[in-house]
């Protein structure tokens, strides 16, 4: 039986007016507290993540408004050009303000469902490694050396600051990681035969393939671009710095979705008065996305000269297959959602979503976010069709896509998340209900007009990347489009600047005593089985095993049959 605190709508109460009664649970609910000196840590490492993000969506303020053809860039102070903006937009908002979030989020959440303190000490070279790095990367930015824009392709240069500051980013999430390969390691000595607990094990599982996918990008940075970058080594090799970036890069966003799936499995059932349905579909899940987050990033790559064609073809396939777990997803959560709808006394076909914790800010961000996501999800099963994406690549299609996915299903459950996790690391209650709500309406209507601008314009072959305020070549047909894009990213920017109001306020001024005083872990239906196939899903060596097998099957002939590599290319530093 759960003794733990249960969750209402914005406010945490004494176990007894439980939504749901408690059949089994998924993790030892012995009511234990995440100490005082872990909850400042981790609030800290949030916080980098909000700076981040309020950096980032002023610069994504004004490439919407550019759509319209307003330019409010010269109102920028530093700012020299587009490609600068772009750069401090893509990396703020989809590097920084992402991996903060989880570098405290992860850890936490693998904390509390052990019941077991982190190492501080680790949590401390995290924080100041993502500190020591975004100054750099700022500082990079900022004096405009690196507008190589957030995808750092070669032959564009930047500066040694930009490449080390990332490198550090990168360094501060192996740090959270190993943090949390610590307390799960001498937890499973502790309790031997003992089934990992959910939250824990998904938490987990979503930086172990983050930092097996982070292995390629070290190599790059760390073997090319930062040598010659200081001209240790005068040229470099544009393919393969794209193809490394790639074999991250597409395994990156899984990196950001993850922790958004583990609120969604492991917390948004409670916040619903529900419980999640499966456990062991869960970990098959997260299973699925560590065996093929990887071998898909050639699905960037499908016009790139230079990989065969049957290369490309296999990684699409496996593209396809990446998209089942979230499929999965997808009919799981509804399963939760609706028997907390039905637990809260809604009836019929639809009325338990009536029923739902709408008046809940923290509930409602992340049910938006994931109707964004569906959105999302098929934009990007047509981006995988190795056909139709000749048709959408380099449009703004794919910024379209990437806003309802990285965008939204992430920024929005981040946003939903901030809205109980900033008053339980604070201490302070969240500062307005009302506020919250509305930012997270506002957001996710904006999001919806903004892509509905973008893709339209991408279908008719509006490009990616370009100041299409300033450039000397239009088509009648993107007005239209661009119109709706300025509109849908005001009211994005409009969301996110409550979102940042509500959460300043919360931490100056919220109400102390009414904050929540635990996380909302929920429960399943059945408990993890003891016998049987079930325990080897948390054998997770074994899986990172198959998980090397399947990259070394889709990149080991590429890398087998293209190297050494083929240095070609001077650095350019054009903008
Ligand atoms: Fe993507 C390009 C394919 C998911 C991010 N993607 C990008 C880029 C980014 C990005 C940033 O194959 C641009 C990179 C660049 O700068 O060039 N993407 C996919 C596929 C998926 C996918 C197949 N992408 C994501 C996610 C991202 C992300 C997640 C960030 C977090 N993407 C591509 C491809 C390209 C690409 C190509 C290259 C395009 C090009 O040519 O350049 C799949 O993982 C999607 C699966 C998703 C689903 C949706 C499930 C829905 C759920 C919500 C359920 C709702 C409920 C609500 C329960 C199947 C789980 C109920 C509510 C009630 C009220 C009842
Ligand atoms: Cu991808």
């Amino acid at each position: 039986m759960s003794t733990s605190t249960s969750y209402v709508p914005g406010i945490y109460v004494s176990p007894t007016s439980a939504p749901v009664t408690t059949t089994t649970t998924v993790f030892d609910p012995a009511g234990y507290v995440v100490s005082a000196a872990e909850r400042r840590v981790i609030r800290w490492t949030i916080y980098v993540g909000f700076i981040a993000l309020a950096a980032g969506i002023s610069h994504g303020l004004a490439q919407a408004l550019s759509y319209a053809h307003i330019n409010i860039l010269p109102y920028f102070p530093f700012l020299r050009s587009y490609y600068q903006g772009l750069t401090a937009h893509g990396v703020a908002n989809a590097i920084i303000f992402t991996f903060a979030f989880s570098n405290g989020f992860l850890p936490l959440m693998l904390s509390r469902g052990l019941s077991r303190p982190l190492h501080k000490s680790l949590l401390w070279t995290s924080f100041a490694l993502l500190v020591g790095g975004n100054v750099l990367i700022v500082f990079a930015i900022t004096t405009n050396r690196a507008s190589v824009l957030y995808t750092s392709y070669a032959p564009l240069q930047a500066h040694w600051t930009y490449y080390v500051g990332l490198v550090l980013v990168v360094l501060s999430t192996w740090a959270a990681a190993l943090n949390m390969f610590l307390v799960l390691r001498s937890w499973r000595r502790d309790n031997a035969g003992a089934r990992i607990p959910l939250l824990a094990y998904i938490s987990f599982l979503s930086y172990v393939m983050w930092f097996l996918a982070s292995l390629p990008i070290a190599t790059e940075f760390l073997g090319f671009l930062i040598p010659w970058t200081v001209g240790l080594e005068p040229l470099t090799d544009p393919l393969l710095d794209r193809t490394l970036f790639w074999f991250t890069g597409h395994a990156i966003v899984y990196a950001w979705l993850l922790p958004a799936y583990v609120s969604w499995y492991a917390l948004i059932p409670r916040q619903a008065g529900g419980k999640l349905i499966s456990d062991s579909l869960t970990r098959m899940v997260f299973i699925l996305f560590l065996l093929l987050s990887i071998p898909t990033g050639m699905h960037h790559q499908y016009t790139d000269p230079g990989i065969p064609e049957k290369m490309k073809m296999l990684q699409g396939v496996l593209t396809f297959g990446i998209f089942f777990p979230s499929l999965a997803t997808a009919f799981s959560i509804m399963a939760a959602l609706e028997i907390g709808g039905r637990a809260r006394g809604g009836r019929g076909l639809l009325g338990w979503i009536r029923a739902l914790p709408w008046g809940d800010p923290s509930f409602t961000a992340q049910v938006l976010a994931m109707l964004t996501f569906v959105l999302g999800g098929i934009t990007g099963l047509i981006n995988a069709s190795y056909v139709m994406n000749e048709l959408i690549h380099n449009t703004t299609w794919v910024p379209g896509h990437f806003h309802m996915t990285v965008g939204s299903a992430v920024a929005l459950t981040i946003v939903g998340v901030s809205y109980w996790l900033v008053p339980y690391l604070t201490g302070r209650a969240l500062w307005s209900r009302g506020l919250a709500l509305a930012s997270s309406w506002i957001y996710a209507v904006g999001i919806f007009v903004f892509a509905r601008g973008m893709i339209s314009n991408g279908l008719q072959g509006m490009p990616r990347r370009t100041f299409i305020a300033q450039a000397a070549y239009s088509r009648p047909e993107w007005h239209l489009g661009g119109i709706i894009t300025g509109i849908g990213g005001t009211l994005m920017f409009i969301g996110l600047v409550l979102f940042l109001l509500v959460i300043v306020m919360t931490i100056v001024a919220g109400k102390r005593g009414e904050e929540p005083t635990d996380v909302p872990i929920s429960e399943t239906l059945t408990a993890p089985a003891l016998t049987g196939w079930e325990p080897n899903l948390d054998r997770i060596g074994l899986w990172v095993l198959a998980a090397v097998v399947l990259i070394l099957i889709a990149y080991g002939p590429f890398f087998a049959t293209y190297l050494p590599p083929h240095f070609t290319s001077p650095g350019f530093r054009i903008f």
